[in-house]
């Protein structure tokens, strides 16, 4: 079954709700527009690949989940981690490679993990993450504590024989978990439309037994609606949902791409169909929140920025004895 839902209406949602959800898609869009100027300073360590305009995917998925449940995220984990609850002074301390870092400074961009979030990691592997949700949602279920497990992936990642495998098992053992493809267009240069072969990712599901849905990436309301939807069924032991998630990438695939490839639209996308545009002028028009509300967030949100970014270029970064540990892990 695939299928596009229609778009719920923000009346669903209290204005808590909202404003948490216009937090969440702020922080990560003004982290990762910083975290751009940041890079092109060149005080940024390593490989750096941005989330900025899929920011509702994110937002939309996580604001259903809770402590029970767990995230696998991938090269483009920023976002994720935000929309998960990873404290943002400590993933932009990670991205320096400092030691007050969500992972001492050892991860960096690619691999910033919060096991106390259920933020189970990013990954570099590309179809790296749905194989943990598996585990992880088979983890709930034998214990009962109600959790799913959410994996996000690429378009790219869709096409990786541990997707098709992990979708497989899903169905089989009957899981509570979320596959979430973000179809931005492209993995790396390549377009979808060279690699992957059915018209929609989303088609896909009907070969593994699974509902699939299509949604509007630009809408938060409508990822949030096909997520809720998705996420009751599984915690009713309903099984798994792959949910395709349909937007553009705002940045090149990693900072310091050249973008050769695609042209005009990503300009197109900012200037028309944004997130976040689009959130504020629905909830303002349909008067559940004021501007000035949402401009509170906006400046909330950039202080928390600069100080992160203060805090993690002044923290030291890991020692020689930091070259021994976390090496190994203990059960
Ligand atoms: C197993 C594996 N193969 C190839 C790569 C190199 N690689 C890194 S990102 C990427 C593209 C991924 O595209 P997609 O899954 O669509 O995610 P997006 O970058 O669009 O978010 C590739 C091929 C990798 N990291 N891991």
């Amino acid at each position: 079954m695939t299928g596009t839902l229609s778009t719920p209406t923000s009346q669903e949602l209290t204005p808590d709700q909202l404003l948490q959800a216009y937090r969440v898609m702020r922080t990560i869009r003004d982290f990762e527009e910083r975290v751009h100027e940041e890079f092109a300073g060149g005080d940024i360590p390593g490989f750096v690949h941005l989330y900025a305009g899929e920011e509702a995917s994110a937002a939309g998925v996580c604001a259903h989940l809770d402590e029970r449940d767990a995230i696998a995220s991938t090269h483009r984990g920023h976002g994720h981690c935000i929309a998960k609850g990873v404290d943002v002074a400590a993933m932009m301390a990670e991205i320096y490679g400092r030691s007050t870092g969500s992972c001492r400074g050892k991860g960096g961009s690619m691999h910033i993990a919060d096991l106390s979030k259920g933020m189970l990691g990013a990954n570099g592997i590309v179809g790296g993450g749905p194989p943990l949700i598996c585990g992880r949602a088979l983890a709930s279920k034998h214990k009962g504590d109600g959790g799913v497990a959410v994996a996000f992936f690429g378009d790219g990642a869709s096409n990786q024989g541990t997707t098709l495998e992990s979708l497989n098992l899903a169905t089989v053992w009957n899981l509570p978990a979320i596959f979430v493809a973000e179809n931005n267009g492209y993995a790396e240069s390549t377009s979808s439309s060279w690699s992957v072969a059915s018209d929609d990712i989303a088609d896909r599901a009907a070969a593994f037994g699974m509902p699939g849905v299509i949604v509007d990436g630009f809408d938060f309301f409508a990822v949030h609606e096909a997520a809720g939807e998705a996420i009751a069924r599984a915690r009713d032991g309903g099984g798994p949902t792959l949910i395709e998630v349909k937007f553009t990438r705002y940045f090149g695939h990693f900072e310091g791409d050249q973008q050769l490839y695609r042209g005009a639209e990503v300009a197109d996308a900012r200037e028309r169909l944004d997130c976040l545009k689009r959130f504020r002028a629905r909830v303002t028009d349909g008067g559940q929140l004021s501007a000035d509300q949402l401009d509170g967030i906006d400046s909330e949100v950039a202080a928390a920025i600069d100080e992160a970014v203060v805090a993690a270029k002044a923290a030291p970064k890991p020692g020689p004895d930091d070259l021994l540990t976390d090496v190994y892990v203990s059960y």
